[in-house]
């Protein structure tokens, strides 16, 4: 019997990853249902329709079952397995601040997100290419280098991770979205290099960790892929050979 249940599309990383890297570096055993019984799965469960468990439903995948408990919300959901699995510091501040910083990261996702569907979730790219490319260039030029640099800054002040000296969720969060970015929008990550040598560093050291390097060798990681989170679309990256 595994001791976690994670609820997600099993095609895409998608915010799904952010849970997936946690219980693979912390080594819980977890099964990844719609991986094992196919998408159809989730269709019961979306936007309510039926709960879980007892509580309060979910609306959107990705969402966890632990015993008794049904927890949906990435950042809830790792709000719930920090303690357990060993990665949050302990005590309400630190768990405050790593769950404060992982909100932050949610907000970027749903922005790089936004690059490719500016109007409506519901609709197709090709339906709103115009607008994405308005969406993507104050992305690229503004948001981004806002988002990333307070990362940095946060890293700046503090030893190896981003809450001290151990890893917490929220630097396996940070190495997924620096890799999700680096996918999307290679040329202006590569003009930003330079200002966020800490977060790329960062990157690295998640990536070198035993048990994520063996996750992320596995057949277990999916690829990035453009029905993601994170899509390669030329168009909306700064300009420059790729
Ligand atoms: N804020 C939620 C967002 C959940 C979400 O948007 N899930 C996506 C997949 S990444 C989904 O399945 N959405 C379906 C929908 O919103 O109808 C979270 O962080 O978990």
């Amino acid at each position: 019997m595994s001791s976690y249940e994670l609820f997600y599309w099993p095609t895409i990383q998608g915010r799904g990853e952010f849970v997936r890297l946690a219980l693979e570096d912390a080594g819980a055993s977890y099964l990844d249902v719609a991986r094992v019984k196919g998408e159809r799965v989730l269709y019961p469960f979306i936007h309510g329709k039926r709960g879980l468990g007892p509580g309060v439903r979910a609306f959107a995948p990705p969402f966890l079952r632990a015993g008794k408990l049904v927890i949906a919300q990435t950042a809830n959901i790792l709000l719930f397995l920090g303690p357990p699995l060993g990665l949050v510091p302990a005590g309400e501040p630190a768990r405050l601040a790593a769950h404060q910083l992982q909100l932050t990261i949610a907000d970027l996702v749903v922005e790089a997100h936004d690059t490719h569907h500016p109007v409506g979730s519901g609709l197709y790219y090709e339906e709103q290419k115009p607008e994405s490319l308005r969406r993507a260039r104050d992305f690229v030029a503004s948001r981004l280098p806002a988002f990333l640099g307070y990362f940095e800054g946060e890293l700046r002040r503090r030893k190896r991770f981003i809450l001290g000296a151990r890893a917490s969720y929220v630097d396996l969060s940070l190495f997924q979205v620096i890799e999700g970015l680096g996918y999307a929008f290679p040329n202006a990550m590569r003009r930003l290099a330079r200002r966020i040598p800490r977060l790329l560093e960062l990157r690295d050291r998640v990536a070198n960790r035993p048990r994520i390097a063996r996750y992320l060798a596995s057949e277990r990681r999916l690829p990035f892929n453009e029905e993601d989170l994170f899509r390669d679309y030329p168009e909306l990256d700064s300009r420059g050979p790729r």
